[in-house]
Order: structure tokens, then C-alpha cells, then sequence
């Protein structure tokens, strides 16, 4: 983040030498840069809306639309002059000026075609130089609308105290917008086990997923390295599991009330919380502060180099730990831990992992996943899994979650859907290249143009539209240590992937994306966000 001081000579810290930076309105809608790309643009000529002094903001809706608002005004009054009044819908406006109308209306997008449920998040922008109209069916889709709003405002707005930078209009061209999702599930997996990240941290990465329409934060709360959530039934899971994390340092975890702050400030960005305790598998945590979960420690030949861990792991491998699948403490284990998790979590999923369990049968582990599953539909909520769990039966409604390709055409087959996370094009624990900092590369290297060219429904084959729920990008934390490291993985390719999620296939290409990326990279610096200056992309200063 920047300082506060007004007086900061900001342009001279950015650019030494050159000449001034201008964060500049736009001067046309054909002329945005905005990501994921809408559905349709169309600018009009006219004069622009112009923000002023006299503006105002008007909710009409439920009560989160009044949320909105304030964010929007919260916004602007961070970075400019601007204190704009955030108004109910009906009452007399006090003084004559232009209006920002945010408006629920559930026939709006009536005519647009969609995906089921996806037409809930879309939303309409129709901007002149007297109003700006933003109308969404949801105050989910108004949120959307707004985040498209932000990237049409000069990227200034984003500093803090910068009202001199944005002399003299905070404006936008006029014309209209058309926006709707392609996929329901746009999400972003963060690791906390291998390496833990704070409640502030979390917050941080979920106020960069506002600002691309994502709207699932998955948290993968337990592996063999870390238990990170307080499960008040079994105290020692985070007293011990919790203590460590990836290469010896101390762990963490949240209490509950930590995990219900991290839920609602999710929530108001209309963003979901996915939490995934990880079993039978990637348990080693567990067994690690309950021994009589495991069947029997795991031999030492499997850890080749050194001698079995004792108790806490703090490497890097996988496939080695089980709950043991037959003791009565396992399914107590099990149903406490899930009705635990229900309760804290207003979403309606719970992710129960499943993936990379090399120490059990076939059979063995579909009666697991089969009585899990049971579990979380007795708390009332859908299961996800990572693709192997469609070796199991599924219920009607679980869903698969694909990243290697060879399982999930076995959840296809019975009728549920996908989330698509391929490890060579979504796994953004992959380096970029051979030479960049951080990472993994089993799955490939990643540069920005692996990330953003692709397309979900003919990944693979067997698959069509109506198969896949969405995609999500995940990111292991093995060699990701904090925030910074973790949004030099991230960026600029969870942007590519929010496209990927949110814009039609007709809409989007390379060329559209690389261009309309490199302008969003100014934003990134006033907001602290670090990234990889991809060289494939021609970034703007
Ligand atoms: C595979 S993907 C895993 C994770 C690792 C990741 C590293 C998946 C379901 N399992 O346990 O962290 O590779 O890229």
C-alpha cells in the first residue's frame, strides 16, 4: 500500500524520469480494458457521466444494495474529493445533480440467453451524461456491475489520497453494457495447510477476487502438514496438527470466530466460502494429534531419504497418509468434523478432498467417499470432491472437481458436474518458466497465454457445457510462503482464468486479453498487489 501523506510526490516514485503518469478517463466504451470482458459494449456519443460534488448514489432493493452502494462510495472517497451521499430508493433527493441508480429487478436479463442460474449474477449498465443505471436481477449481480463500473473509472482511483492525479473528472463514457457469466463457479483455491496464511491475508486475496467476478473461495483448511481450523469436538487437531507448516516454521490456524469474520467479509462481495478438510487421504495432521485415527504409522521406505516423521510432517510428499477406514473412530471423527464445519459455514458446500490415496483399495476408498458423502448431506450441504471420489457412487448434486482428467469422466458419466481445475492450465503453484521464482512444475510450466487459451467444454473429451459448473484455479502453498509470493503466482493469471470462467468463448481472445491486461497493471501497484511482468504481455506504466 501506498503511504498516506498527500504531498508524497507519488508520480515521481513510479516514474523517476519519464514524463508524468496520467490515470486518464476513458474518452469511449470501445476504447475499455475491462476483464473478464463483458458480453456486449456498445458506446454511445454523448457527453460522459462526470462525477461531481452534487452526485449522488441511490439503492433500490434489499438491504445489501445499500452495501454496494457504500462500497462504491467507500471507493471513491478513499481516492478523491468525492463523499457521495448512498440514498434509499423513494426519498426526495435533496439537491439537483446526476445519479448513480443501483437497482434489484428480478425480470431484468429476461431475454438474454444463459446457463441455469448463471443469468442471477449478470447485470445491465446504461451510462449517460445525467445517470448511470446499473439493474441486476441480485444484489450479487449488482456487486458484478459494479466491479465493471471500478475498471471503467481511471485506475487512479485506486490510490489513496490521489485527488490531484485524477484532476479534473473522475468520468465515464457514455453507452451500455450487457453482462452475464457463462459458468455459475468461478473460483480460487488457497492452501492454508502447507503454509498457513492469516485471517488479514485471506481478506486481502479475497478483495483481489472482487474485483475479477470471482465468487467461490475454496480453503483447503487440512492436509498432511497442517490442520488449520478449530474443531472444538477434537482440540488437539490444530494444538498439534496446527503447529507446524512446510519446512519446520510454526503453523496457525483459525478459531471460529477468525473463520466466521474471513465467511462474512466473503460474503459481502458476494463471494462464498468452500471449505475442504481433506480425507481419507492428506491426513497426516490428524493422525498426527490423534494416533488412533491412522491404522498404522506409514513405512519409512516411503520417505526414501530420511526417517518416518514423528507425529507433525513438515516435507513435501503425497499419497501416504489414511484415516484407517473401518474403525468407529474414523466415521466419529468424520461426523463431528463435518457437523462442525456445516454449522460455521453459510454456503452450501463442503469439499471433503478425496484426491491422492495411494495406502487403500479401490473398494475401501469408494465405501469412504460413499459415507462421507452421506455425512454431508446429513448436515445439509452438497459434497464436492477432487475427480477421484467419482470412482464412488455420487448422489445427484455432488460434484467432481477435475485437475489430472482420468477420473472425472467417472462422475460425468453418472451425471454430475465439474469443476475445471487442470493441472497444466489452472494449477497456479506451476512456474511460469523454467527461470522464474517460486512454484512447482509436475504439471507443466504456466506463462499467461497457457493460463487464458483455452476453453473448459472441449478440454476433454467426453465433456460438454452442460458437464461443467465452472473452474477454479487453485494454489498450493508448498514452496508459497506469504501473500506477496503467492500474488507473484497469481497474477496476471487468475485474471486469465476469471475470463476463462466469466466470458463467452465468441467474446474473448489472446489478443483481446493481453491487450486489455496490460492496463490493469497500474491498478495493481496502488493497491500493493504484487506480479509477474509477464513479457508476453506489453504491460502499461
Ligand atoms: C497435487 S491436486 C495435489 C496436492 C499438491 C499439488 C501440488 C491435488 C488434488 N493434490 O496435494 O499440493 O499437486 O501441485
Amino acid at each position: 500500500m501506498l503511504g498516506v501523506a498527500p504531498v508524497t510526490p507519488l508520480l515521481a516514485q513510479s516514474a523517476p524520469v519519464a514524463a508524468p503518469v496520467v490515470s486518464a478517463p476513458l474518452t469511449t466504451l470501445d476504447a475499455h480494458r475491462v476483464v473478464p470482458v463483458p458480453t456486449s459494449v456498445v458506446a454511445v456519443t454523448g457527453a460522459p457521466f462526470v462525477f461531481s460534488a452534487s452526485t449522488a448514489i441511490v439503492a433500490d432493493g434489499p438491504a445489501d444494495v445499500m452495501q454496494t452502494g457504500e462500497f462504491l462510495a467507500r471507493m471513491l472517497r478513499k481516492s478523491t474529493a468525492l463523499r457521495l451521499p448512498v440514498r434509499r430508493a423513494g426519498r426526495a433527493m435533496a439537491a439537483p445533480g446526476n445519479v448513480l441508480l443501483l437497482r434489484v429487478d428480478t425480470s431484468a436479463l429476461a431475454n438474454v440467453a444463459t446457463a441455469p442460474g448463471t443469468r442471477n449474477e449478470g447485470y445491465t449498465l446504461d451510462i449517460t451524461a445525467d445517470t448511470i443505471r446499473l439493474v441486476a436481477r441480485t444484489s450479487a449481480g449488482l456487486f458484478w456491475g459494479v466491479a465493471t463500473l471500478r475498471q471503467l473509472l481511471p485506475w487512479g482511483i485506486e490510490a489513496e489520497h490521489s485527488a490531484l492525479r485524477l484532476a479534473p473528472t473522475v468520468s465515464v463514457p457514455s453507452g451500455r453494457i450487457t453482462d452475464v457469466p457463462r459458468f455459475a463457479w468461478r473460483g480460487s483455491m488457497l492452501d492454508v495447510a502447507r503454509h498457513f496464511f492469516t485471517v488479514d491475508e485471506v481478506m486481502q486475496h479475497i478483495d483481489l477476487m472482487a474485483l475479477y467476478k470471482l465468487n467461490r473461495l475454496h480453503l483447503h483448511l487440512a492436509d498432511d502438514q497442517g490442520w488449520r481450523i478449530v474443531i472444538a469436538s477434537w482440540p488437539k487437531l490444530t494444538q498439534v496438527g496446527g503447529s507446524t507448516e512446510v519446512g519446520g516454521a510454526s503453523g496457525g490456524f483459525y478459531t471460529k470466530a477468525d473463520y466466521t469474520d474471513i465467511v462474512r467479509y466473503a460474503a459481502a462481495r458476494h463471494i462464498v466460502v468452500v471449505p475442504e478438510i481433506d480425507m481419507p487421504g492428506h491426513t497426516n495432521a490428524a493422525i498426527a494429534a490423534y494416533p488412533r485415527l491412522g491404522c498404522s504409522r506409514p513405512t519409512p521406505s516411503i520417505f526414501g531419504e530420511g526417517t518416518q516423521p514423528a507425529g507433525v510432517y513438515t516435507g513435501i510428499r503425497v499419497g501416504w497418509s489414511a484415516l484407517c477406514p473401518d474403525k468407529a473412530i474414523t466415521w466419529r471423527f468424520v461426523n463431528d468434523v463435518v457437523r462442525e464445519i456445516a454449522a460455521m459455514t453459510p454456503g452450501a458446500y463442503v469439499h471433503i478432498g478425496g484426491d491422492e490415496v495411494e495406502v487403500l483399495s479401490h473398494k475401501q476408498y469408494a465405501r469412504f467417499v460413499e459415507r462421507a458423502q452421506a455425512i454431508v448431506a446429513k448436515y445439509g450441504k452438497t459434497m464436492v470432491g477432487w475427480e477421484e471420489v467419482g470412482k464412488a457412487t455420487l448422489r445427484p448434486g455432488s460434484i467432481a472437481q477435475l485437475w489430472r482428467s482420468d477420473t472425472a469422466l467417472l462422475a460425468v458419466k453418472q451425471g454430475n458436474q465439474l469443476i475445471m481445475s487442470p493441472g497444466p492450465r489452472t494449477y497456479l503453484d506451476m512456474k511460469y518458466t523454467p527461470t522464474t521464482e517460486v512454484g512447482l512444475r509436475w504439471a507443466g510450466y504456466i506463462e499467461l497465454q497457457t493460463a487464458y487459451d483455452w476453453d473448459p467444454a472441449t478440454y476433454s473429451p467426453g465433456l460438454t457445457e452442460s458437464s461443467i459448473l465452472g473452474v477454479e484455479a487453485p494454489l498450493w502453498s508448498e514452496t508459497i510462503k506469504n501473500l506477496n509470493a503467492a500474488q507473484y503466482l497469481l497474477m496476471p493469471r487468475l485474471p486469465a482464468l476469471a475470463e476463462v470462467g466469466w466470458s463467452a468463448t465468441a467474446q474473448r481472445s489472446w489478443e483481446g486479453f493481453r491487450t486489455r491486461i496490460a492496463a490493469h497493471a497500474p491498478r495493481w501497484r496502488l493497491l500493493g498487489i504484487n506480479y509477474y511482468p509477464s513479457p508476453q504481455v506489453a504491460w502499461e506504466r
